[in-house]
């Protein structure tokens, strides 16, 4: 066996190669980093996006999105599905989007009177519109996209609703109702979202092909306590798609409330958005002095 003995003065000099090691692996790491782009740009999206107060306008319409079905939009929210038997409604973006990686943040409440409740409320990003009375949660069926769907009914009786799942459809599969679609889902993960103190949320990230989802379970209302639910690598989704949201109910009924859905646009550091000539931080704040001025007159309308 050989045994090493440092004198001080040697472990002194070691400490000080090994701190210096530490440093300069930290500046690598850095800069790798920055490279790889794993901290995007960030941009506001408000023509995906709505919130309270004025999300809907004194006519009922939602600036930028289109509703129907059974959907009622108020200035606070957008009850998607309400709590009778049947019901069927949603809500999308009127525009395509443009960019090509997204966070979407949803917050939502399911609630209802009954211990089981249905049945449930989905997220979308499709190449096309799904509208509100299709057969998935009120969207339509072989969509070329991906839906996260919040199930409240436990259709296959497994025990294991209300779940949260990622599905990715290149527009031929047919949804799985009978078995809560676990025989097509990417991920998903065990979360009751009903009847929760305060809103629940989803933020929901596509960035360089990884699907991210994020979820807060209402139990406080601070905005920091965010799990993750699903990541996915691999995704690949339409290159530009339509955002959003539909619910559905059946003999058992739930109130599907959307408090808001914001949009944020992410770029790969060092690769502008082709079509923004500016750099990101002065547009930025350019769509948000938009966006103030946009509010303004909404609110200008309102009091006439
Ligand atoms: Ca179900
Ligand atoms: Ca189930």
């Amino acid at each position: 066996m050989v045994k090493f003995q440092l004198t001080g003065g040697q472990g002194l000099k070691m400490a000080a190669e090994v701190r210096w090691l530490l440093l300069v692996s930290a500046i690598i790491l850095a800069i790798a980093r920055g490279n790889d782009g794993s901290a995007p740009h960030r941009r506001f999206e408000y023509k995906y996006s709505f919130k309270p107060p004025y999300l809907a306008q004194k006519d009922g319409s939602v600036p930028f999105w289109q509703y129907g079905g059974n959907a009622i939009a108020s200035e606070e929210n957008v009850r998607i599905a309400p709590s009778l038997r049947s019901q069927k409604g949603g809500i999308w973006s009127k525009e395509k989007t443009s960019f090509d990686w997204w966070e979407a943040e949803v917050t939502f409440r399911v609630t209802g009177r009954g211990r089981v409740g249905a049945d449930g409320l989905a997220f979308w990003y499709s190449e096309s519109p799904g509208g509100h009375d299709g057969p998935v949660f009120g969207s339509a069926d072989q969509w070329n996209g991906l839906g996260v769907i919040f199930d409240s009914f436990d259709n296959d009786n497994k025990h294991n609703n209300p779940y949260i799942m990622a599905i990715h459809n290149d527009g031929t599969k047919v949804f799985d109702h009978q078995n809560d679609g676990s025989t097509q889902l990417l991920a998903g993960c065990l979360r009751d979202f009903r009847n929760k103190p305060f809103p629940t949320k989803a933020k929901i990230e596509y960035y360089q092909h990884v699907l991210t989802v994020h979820f807060h379970s209402g139990m406080t209302n601070n905005d920091e306590d965010y799990e993750v639910c699903i990541r996915a690598e691999n995704v690949v989704l339409p290159k530009y798609g339509y955002f959003g949201l539909t619910a559905a109910t059946g003999g058992l009924a739930d109130d599907h409330d959307a408090l808001s859905f914001l949009t944020t646009s992410l770029h790969v550091p060092g690769q502008s958005p082709p079509t923004i000539p500016l750099p990101i931080d002065a547009e930025q704040e350019k769509l948000a002095h938009e966006y103030e001025e946009y509010q303004k007159k909404l609110d200008k309308q309102r009091e006439e």
